[in-house]
């Protein structure tokens, strides 16, 4: 199809009219371009996403849901979204696809407000071992409105203590458990939470955000046959747009669609519901389930390499994109590991571990993943190579050796070029 009279992302116009911002654009390009991306929930996004996110979608006032708005003119958006929700509907087998969320945190806010009223009891994983500020932390929405309970992983273990969980759920019977997280490197078991949540008659949602890619690449089991209610991020291993969804039970659309719109948000970014159905196109193809195969492959190689380099896996390794580190044997946090990666243009984040003795402004922990340098095709090799420089750059007390480091980086990144030029 041709691209023209398409009216799409004009960088040149952007440089004309703008300098100072095109300047941040090109900046950022360059920044990912020359450096290694290893935030657990970002990804590089499809050129083909991006022309949604840049067009002439972003326009448009579509109050409401395919068929049913509150604008004119929403003839061509009502396609989009029917589309992205048959294809949500589809790939994940689904019996009902939200897409309007414009992103994770207004997703689950939609999902309380279909499920619960403040004060309700809701149980849920603590942000220090690893949950979501969403998830009852006191800072949010979550702590501050509703009567949260949490649950954690067990110290010997680090995994989730479903015994605990059980407990927990019989003595504070909650209106709604939640599983998923935000740096648990292990499975999720959710007959398990379906049989706690059904033992006290609970909805049980599953924040997805991390792993749904991985459920969508057929590398993971999926929560859609267990829960009530899925919701996610479409940005993380998932490769789509920055935004939210939601799947949910037939039982459950009307209070979903009616939580979401109207109760929570008011005009859907229909740029980013089109980002979406594009997403969800690629991620049902071949070429994606193998990326996200080689995603988990490639955490597991990473996650060993580090060990290799003397620091430790909690819970002992990985089955997802992600991978926590306890930095606590080489005497250094995380915030020290963040700002010495950083120098040496290797991008992570400092984390909190489970029962982390530190505030988690400096934290003991990094949190590494997999998502973006799979995509720009390397592989377990890689995950060594990378191993190595983090395990230098960390250890790099006066900087001295952040040039050397880079140059690492940049021999991998010239050979596995992020959004490689035609
Ligand atoms: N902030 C995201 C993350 O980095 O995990 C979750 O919302």
């Amino acid at each position: 199809m041709s691209a023209t009279p398409f009216w799409g992302p004009d960088f040149d116009a952007l440089a004309h009219e703008d300098p100072e911002i095109a300047n941040v654009l090109l900046a950022e390009l360059r920044r990912v371009r020359s450096g290694l991306q290893l935030i657990a929930s970002e990804n590089f996004t499809s050129p083909a996403v991006l022309a949604t996110l840049g067009s002439v979608l972003s326009n448009k006032y579509a109050e409401g849901y395919p068929g049913k708005r509150y604008y004119g003119g929403c003839a061509e958006v009502d396609i989009a979204e029917n589309i992205g929700i048959a294809r949500a509907k589809e790939l994940f087998g689904a019996e009902h696809a939200n897409l309007q969320p414009h992103s994770g945190a207004s997703a689950n806010i939609a999902v309380y407000g279909a499920f619960t009223k403040p004060g309700d009891t809701i149980l849920a994983m603590s942000l220090p071992h690893g949950g979501h500020l969403t998830h009852g932390s006191k800072v949010n929405f979550s702590g501050k409105w509703f009567n949260v309970i949490s649950y954690g992983v067990r110290q010997d273990t680090e995994l989730i203590d479903y015994d605990e969980v059980r407990a927990l759920a019989i003595q504070h019977k909650p209106k709604m458990i939640i599983c998923g997280a935000t740096a648990y490197p292990r499975l999720i078991d959710f007959a398990a939470f379906r049989s706690i949540a059904d033992e006290v008659g609970a909805i049980m949602m599953v924040d997805a955000a991390h792993f749904i890619g991985l459920v969508a690449g057929k590398a993971i089991p999926s929560p859609v046959p267990y829960a009530d209610v899925v919701s996610f991020t479409t940005h993380k291993v998932m490769r789509g747009p920055r935004g939210g969804m939601i799947l949910c039970k037939s039982e459950h659309a009307a209070a979903i669609d009616k939580a979401v719109f109207p109760m929570m948000q008011g005009g859907p970014l229909m740029q980013a519901v089109a980002g979406k159905a594009v997403a969800l196109k690629e991620a049902a193809s071949p070429e994606y389930q193998a990326y996200a195969k080689q995603v988990i492959a490639n955490a597991q190689a990473l996650s060993a390499g580090l060990e290799a380099e003397g620091m430790r896996p909690v819970s002992g390794g990985t089955d997802t994109h992600l991978a926590l580190i306890d930095l606590q044997g080489i005497g250094v946090n995380g915030t020290e590991a963040e700002a010495r990666c950083d120098s040496a243009r290797i991008t992570l984040n400092k984390n909190a571990i489970p029962y982390d003795p530190q505030p988690p402004a400096i934290a003991s922990g990094i949190r590494v993943g997999t998502p973006a340098v799979t995509t720009q095709g390397m592989g377990v090799a890689e995950m060594k190579n990378i191993a190595e420089v983090i395990g230098q750059a960390v250890r790099d007390t006066d900087g001295s050796q952040a040039p050397q480091i880079a140059e690492r980086v940049s021999e991998l990144t010239s050979r596995f070029p992020a959004y490689p030029r035609p």
